[in-house]
């Protein structure tokens, strides 16, 4: 027998839609019905339909609270083993990042514990992380791989990705970062490295149905321009949609490079120049502001937020969740980040993990509060949608629903 469809109604909430091009699209007093796990009718309390008669019986009262959708984490590597509070012990003591990695630590430190453990440890590890998210509000969450950086493992942490998302009833959108780092059976032959990647790796996994989308970490302690266009190259033959962690720590124009192949998204951006804003806006590619790792790297450069804004690309918001450079484990802290270190409003921080996070990843179907959408719907302990970028830490979220069943 199948399970009783998702339905239900939320009465007297302070709901913050996000429909329209701007603004909070508030509607107060409000009233949000749902069946089959989508939103059925939204508007104010007073003007609910008789129809929704049946649904009254169970409905909760709001009490004026804030009601949102669901939040989505649209960039994260939250499926790993171990951890490197060592390399943060060495940062603090005057190490950097780049000089980590270079002494065989980094990301290559992560990928030995992670071919080290098997998927059922693997999916241990990471069901936490992800469930931490979730307790903050998040619905719909993209884990990206390349801490495994072997065919088979990488199929595991993309695997364990999906299990996350059956086992916590919410959405995982899992990407394919092969060209993350260069494993070290493979130094020395950087170009037959990218070639499997491309080429077996690629068509293997997409074929498994475990790829949503192909990253690449374009930086000079990762891969080139060149071979990043390679590896886009291949997932566009495949018909995948790109994107990519650009102009990080350095400008090797991956802006401009991200939005040439039309990408969904270019994540960090703290380097961009004006070209590569340029490229940005003419391609409609998301900015994706990730703050954890500005300020766990105690970083300086701010990315051109002025220009962004001014350009009218649509800024995303994200933990960047990993274990090196951004150990962060709620959504909300990242945007309380991108209003105190990178200037955003809350306004641009709400739309960031709502509207453009789920442009960012080709959802058109959420992000925002309109009938016929997924019921991705959070319930907060707050009265005010700047209370969300407010608030630091601790837990704000009621009741967390995602696809019309309560999941929190
Ligand atoms: N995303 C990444 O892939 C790298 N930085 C970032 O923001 C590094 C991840 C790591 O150090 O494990
Ligand atoms: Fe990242």
């Amino acid at each position: 027998m199948n399970p009783p469809a998702a339905q239900g109604l939320i009465l007297h909430a302070r709901m913050a839609t996000l429909a329209g091009d701007d603004g909070y699209g508030l509607i107060e007093d409000g009233a949000i019905a749902w069946r089959e796990g989508r939103i059925a009718w939204l508007g104010s309390t007073a003007e609910l339909p008789r129809a929704f008669d049946a649904l009254r019986a169970t409905a909760l009262d709001a009490h004026g609270a804030l009601l949102t959708p669901g939040l989505i984490d649209a960039h994260t590597h939250l499926v790993f083993a171990g951890e490197r509070a060592h390399e943060f012990e060495q940062r603090l003591e005057g190490i950097g990042y780049e000089a980590i990695a270079h002494a065989g630590g980094g990301i290559l430190a992560t990928v030995r514990a992670t071919r080290a453990a098997d998927e059922a440890s693997l999916l241990t590890a990471s069901l936490p992380r992800a469930l931490a998210l979730l307790a903050d509000g998040v619905t719909t969450l993209e884990i990206k791989s390349g801490y495994a950086l072997d065919s088979e493992g990488e199929a595991s942490m993309l695997r364990v990705a999906r299990r996350i998302g059956s086992e916590l009833g919410i959405d995982v959108r899992t990407t394919l970062l092969g060209l993350h780092a260069l494993p070290p059976e493979f130094s020395d032959q950087r170009a037959d490295y990218v070639r499997e990647v491309c080429t077996q790796w690629l068509p293997r996994l997409h074929a498994e149905g475990l790829v949503d989308a192909v990253d690449a970490f374009c930086e000079g302690i990762g891969f080139s321009a060149t071979e990043t266009r390679q590896m886009f190259g291949a997932a566009r033959a495949l018909g995948l949609p790109v994107k990519l962690h650009a102009d990080q720590l350095s400008n090797l124009q991956g802006a401009a490079l991200a939005a040439e192949f039309g990408a969904l998204s270019a994540d960090h951006l703290e380097c961009t120049d004006a070209r590569g804003v340029a490229a940005l806006a003419a391609a409609g590619t998301v900015a994706m502001l990730l703050p954890g790792s500005f300020y766990a790297l105690r970083e300086t450069r701010l990315p051109p937020i002025a220009a962004l804004r001014a350009a009218r690309v649509p800024m995303a918001v994200a933990t960047d969740l990993n274990p090196g450079t951004s150990p962060l484990r709620s959504l909300r802290v990242a945007m309380n980040m991108a209003c105190t270190l990178f200037g955003l409003t809350p306004l641009e921080a709400l739309r960031g993990v709502t509207v453009h996070a789920a442009r960012a990843l080709a959802l058109t179907g959420r992000g925002r509060l309109a009938t016929g959408l997924r019921a991705d719907l959070v319930l907060w302990d707050a009265a005010t949608p700047a209370e969300l970028s407010y608030w630091i830490g601790g837990t704000l979220t009621r009741m967390v629903i995602a696809g019309g069943t309560r999941v929190a």
